[in-house]
């Protein structure tokens, strides 16, 4: 009962990968190093321009600043170009500063909210030598104890603080505010949900969007409600992919719940954002104890069969189910999609496209890895635990 997707609907697809995915990551037990991790943020991007060359799905490469700081910019751009890709969202960092210890744009002394919105003025200059679109604003500030600051004010500090950065991104530029419900602060963060994202977002202006990150959930969490409600206001602009089996896990999209990711993709393409350059998809993931660059390869490789799947759903026969109440049938297409084994499909369009039927062998047997373990000695830099 399931429908063939047709190539043009797969060439939609672009995801961003993270520099951060292939630099050292751990948790607070241990950062395992990994032979030929990259140095810098140059060869970085040599890394993410191999996940894009064998799977043609990944064009652009998020930035996080300061963690990817160059002398120059126009060279890490050009850089970037001359391997096939491009630089994409620069993400700010405000929690790995001693300053920013009781939070950042919402923290009670002026000084340091100076010192944080600075910060993503400087993101804002970065972005302008890199030729990005995105600001991407994910906060760590929130509180610890009930009483330790006033929850009300530290929503007004907040706003006052995106509003000043926001004033400062030109017309092509758009500011993502990402929420995340716990973590590092354990009793309330300052953009906890989707609505408080939003409501700051509305207040803002047309250019700031809500960043869903897949991860930022309570268990249980209907993910693909918060995606048609934020597409039908139009201020869904942009998704962090990973899985999560507690918490922030961060690990593989598609590895926890294949069937949610599922779910999402179909919400995704129901509500128009599939392939509208303003649902920007991206993803967030560290990879603490596999290969990085095949990690990203597997990453992209399982949003692409999710969007596959999704493509496969009978709209037509799920529109008479649906108008004719009829539960069984309906969750019944869905289900066909979701067992369809798109696999063979989508070796043979990658066959037709001169990209290899299966990226991750082609890889693995293309010597890459070797290579890089061999030149790059002493790369242990780059993003979490770094
Ligand atoms: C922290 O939870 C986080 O994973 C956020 O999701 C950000 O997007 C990312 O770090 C990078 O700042
Ligand atoms: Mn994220
Ligand atoms: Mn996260």
């Amino acid at each position: 009962m399931a429908v063939t997707p047709t190539p043009e609907a797969l060439d939609r697809l672009r995801i961003e990968v993270p520099s951060w995915a292939f630099g050292n990551s751990g948790t607070r037990f241990r950062v395992f190093g990994t032979p030929g991790t990259p140095r810098d943020p140059f060869e970085k991007l040599a890394d993410a321009a191999e996940v894009h060359r064998h799977t043609g799905l990944a064009p652009t490469v998020a930035l996080h600043y300061p963690w990817d700081r160059v002398d120059d910019w126009g060279a890490l751009r050009r850089h970037a170009e001359d391997l096939g890709v491009q630089l994409g969202t620069v993400n700010s960092n405000t929690f790995q500063d001693d300053d920013f210890k009781f939070g950042s744009l919402a923290h009670p002394d002026p000084r340091v909210r100076r010192k944080a919105v600075d910060h993503h003025l400087e993101c804002i200059e970065v972005m302008h030598a890199t030729g990005s679109r995105d600001l991407k604003v994910w906060l760590a500030d929130g509180t610890n104890y009930p009483g330790q600051d006033s929850i009300r004010e530290r929503q007004d500090r907040l706003a006052e603080s995106l509003s000043e950065i926001y004033a400062h991104i030109d017309a092509e530029h758009r500011m993502v505010l990402e929420y995340k419900f716990f973590e590092p602060a354990f009793y309330h963060t300052d953009i906890p949900d989707w609505g408080t994202s939003y409501v700051h977002c509305v207040a803002l202006g047309e250019r700031a969007k809500v960043v869903l990150d897949t991860g930022h959930h309570a268990p249980g969490t209907n993910i693909e409600f918060i995606v048609a409600q934020l597409l039908r206001l139009g201020k869904l602009g942009a998704f962090d992919f990973n899985s999560r089996f507690y918490a922030d896990d961060d690990l593989i999209v598609g590895a926890a719940d294949p069937f949610q990711l599922f779910r999402i993709v179909v919400e995704l393409i129901a509500g128009g954002g599939y392939g509208d350059p303003d649902v920007q998809l991206v993803l967030d993931q560290c990879h603490n104890i596999e290969a990085k660059v095949p990690g990203q390869i597997r990453s992209v490789l399982n949003v692409q069969e999710a969007v596959a799947k999704a493509l496969s759903l009978d709209d037509e026969a799920l529109a008479v189910a649906r108008r004719d109440c009829d539960v069984l049938l309906a969750n019944e297409i869905m289900m066909d999609a979701f067992a369809t084994d798109v696999r063979p499909l989508l070796a043979e369009h990658r066959a037709a496209k001169g990209l290899p039927e299966d990226p991750m062998r082609a890889f693995l047997a293309s010597g890459y890895l070797e290579r890089v373990a061999d030149e790059r000695v002493g790369g242990t830099q780059a993003g979490w635990g770094a």
